[in-house]
């Protein structure tokens, strides 16, 4: 500790900063923004909650495309309410990144010009409508899998939002899985189309959950953080376990010959990911990477005059 003076007591030194931290985390409650965090924790975290903000951004897009083509109004006003919701989770998200010191802007910013990644899963295209289903279904199914654990994140702004979030994404995964159920009960070519949407959505929604476990280079001191609370291997087991039963409801296969159940562990065996295939896409050259970076700058710049009035306007009544 620091000599206290006469008039104000003595600051806390970074040692007994780092131990309230440690013990902080160590007793699972909860950092707030107010409280004094490592540098790393703090870049560690602005950079997931980034990266999660931009997908549920960028998200937007693939199932937006279907909006002016779903084919009745009461297919329009469920997918008009789950794009917007995505809209709010990317705000929330944002808001909670802007508690530790971020600029939204410059986030925004970061994401186009490629410095900042964003899920693999938004870079494939909506080819039929069975694609709104199947991303409500796996896509939506993933980020619940992936995300529950996330309301026991250890950074307390991001840890409330994901609970917000994850009672959303759960309307998302019903209103998808109950679309394909429509479309299983139709004509033949509606099932043959839920299966072709199943066929291209499963391998990708599996890279959702990031590199395998020892490749996952951030993986360790994010979980000693408890900013991650599960390893990305652990989450990926439980989505296809949980995912294999539903596929079967629904009366479809999974496009993966090597699936079956081990007796000995009660879980499912799956084949081997194309992370090559992976890494094609988060570095940027999968299917649609340069459309959803356009359609996102093309965003920021034609919509950049309402930021403009909404700040002149602000200030005026600032002064
Ligand atoms: N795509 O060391 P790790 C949604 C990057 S929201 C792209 O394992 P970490 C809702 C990773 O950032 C979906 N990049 O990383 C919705 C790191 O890069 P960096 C988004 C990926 O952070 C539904 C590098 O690889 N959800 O779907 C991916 O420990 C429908 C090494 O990886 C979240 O963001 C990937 N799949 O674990 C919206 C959830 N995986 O930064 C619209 C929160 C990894 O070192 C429609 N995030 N990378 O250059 C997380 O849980 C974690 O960040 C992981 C990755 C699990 C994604």
């Amino acid at each position: 500790m620091s000599a206290p003076t006469l008039d104000r007591p003595a600051a806390p030194d970074e040692a007994a900063l780092q131990a309230h931290f440690d013990a902080t985390i160590a007793a699972d409650k909860r950092v707030e923004p107010r409280d004094w965090m490592p540098e790393g924790y703090r870049k560690g975290l602005i950079r997931q909650i980034a990266q999660h903000a931009h997908s549920e951004i960028i998200g937007m897009q693939p199932e937006g495309d279907w909006l002016l083509a779903a084919p009745s109004l009461r297919r329009k006003a469920i997918l008009l309410a789950k794009v917007q919701d995505e809209a709010g989770h990317g705000m929330y998200l944002y808001s909670a990144a802007e508690t530790l010191g971020a600029d939204r802007a410059d986030l925004t910013d970061k994401l186009i010009e490629g410095r900042h990644k964003y899920s693999s899963i938004f870079n494939y295209p909506t080819l039929t409508y069975a694609d709104v289903g199947v991303i409500g279904w796996l896509v939506d199914g993933a980020a619940i899998c992936n995300q529950v654990p996330l309301c026991r994140s250890s950074y307390g702004p991001y840890a409330r939002a994901m609970i917000r979030v994850c009672k959303e994404e759960s309307f998302h995964q019903r209103q998808g899985y109950e679309l394909l159920m429509t479309m299983m009960r139709g004509t033949d070519e509606q099932r043959a189309m839920v299966q072709d949407a199943v066929d291209r959505w499963w391998w990708p929604s599996l890279m959702m959950f990031g590199p395998p476990d020892d490749d996952s280079p951030n993986s360790a001191q994010s979980m000693a953080w408890g900013i991650k609370r599960h390893s990305n291997d652990e989450l990926r087991q439980r989505y296809v376990d949980m995912s294999v039963p539903q596929a079967e409801a629904l009366g479809v296969t999974l496009p993966d010959p090597e699936l079956r159940l081990d007796p000995s562990t009660g879980r499912y065996r799956f084949g081997q990911i194309d992370w090559d295939e992976f890494k094609r896409v988060i570095s940027g050259n999968g299917p649609a990477n340069a459309e959803r970076i356009a359609r996102r700058r093309a965003a920021r710049d034609d919509n950049a005059w309402v930021i403009e009035a909404a700040t002149a306007y602000a200030e005026k009544h600032a002064s």
